[in-house]
């Protein structure tokens, strides 16, 4: 039996502050699972390429997302594919997963001052080390965020996306694989170095995830890609 389904709050908290992430088990029940695949599926389902460009999103290498899309993606549903994830026919291939999520900071691509980006990864499949599940590397939230993805006015006034400053140092020996069961909550502290490896089974590996940041006495970082819009600012999960 998996205890850690009955560690207290103050557990798994002590577990994110040494590690720089948390797992939670059956965070959500078969149900909520189940309603988050279906709102998944009918977002895939509603795609028409004659609307949407099938643009790759990769954390090795930005130069495919370099444009207007990208950019503009905060206000709006947009979709990014894997590398190679569809056929022909633009089907999603199953498993979808084909490249390496190579190690990176959340905080590199959502910066506050100071920083606060926490990422919350909801498993709605068992992740596996078949599958493609989380790599961390613990402890090295401790160390900074140096590298920055930022936007930038090409001289022909155009909007782009660059990466500046050293990312932080790596070493893999150092990684830890972290397969969780469906339903499970991942808490990913923004300063450490985390990956996936490829999806090498015929299983899907789906998630939910998105970040959150501190806004009371932070300041969103103004060269951060992403920027809310008067159209759709920051959604707040909680008001004092
Ligand atoms: O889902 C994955 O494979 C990677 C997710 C990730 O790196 C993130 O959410 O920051």
């Amino acid at each position: 039996m998996d205890t850690k389904g009955q560690q207290s709050s103050e557990q798994w908290l002590e577990e994110y502050h040494r590690d720089g992430y948390a797992v939670l088990p059956d965070f959500l029940n078969a149900g909520e699972v189940t309603e988050l695949r279906r709102a998944c599926d009918r977002i895939v389902d509603e795609l028409n390429f004659d609307e949407h460009p099938a643009t790759v999103f990769s954390t090795a290498d930005h130069s495919e997302t370099r444009d207007s899309y990208f950019l503009e993606s905060g206000d709006k549903v947009r979709y990014f594919f894997e590398e190679d994830a569809l056929d022909e026919q633009r089907q999603l291939k199953v498993p979808a997963k084909i490249v390496t999520i190579t190690p990176h900071q959340d905080s590199t691509f959502l910066a506050t001052e100071p920083l606060s980006c926490v990422g919350l990864w909801f498993a709605l499949e068992d992740a596996t080390l078949e599958n493609g599940c989380l790599w961390f590397s613990p402890g090295s939230q401790h160390q900074p965020t140096t590298r920055r993805f930022i936007r930038s006015k090409e001289p022909d006034g155009r909007l782009t996306t660059r990466l500046i400053g050293s990312p932080a140092e790596d070493d893999p020996s150092t990684y830890v694989a972290v397969p969780v069961r469906k339903g499970s909550l991942v808490i990913i502290h923004g300063s450490v170095n985390h990956k996936s490896a490829m999806n090498t089974s015929a299983k899907s590996r789906h998630v939910y995830t998105f970040h959150v940041i501190e806004q009371h006495n932070t300041r969103w970082d103004p060269y951060n890609w992403l920027q809310p819009t008067e159209n759709m600012p920051f959604t707040n999960l909680y008001t004092n």
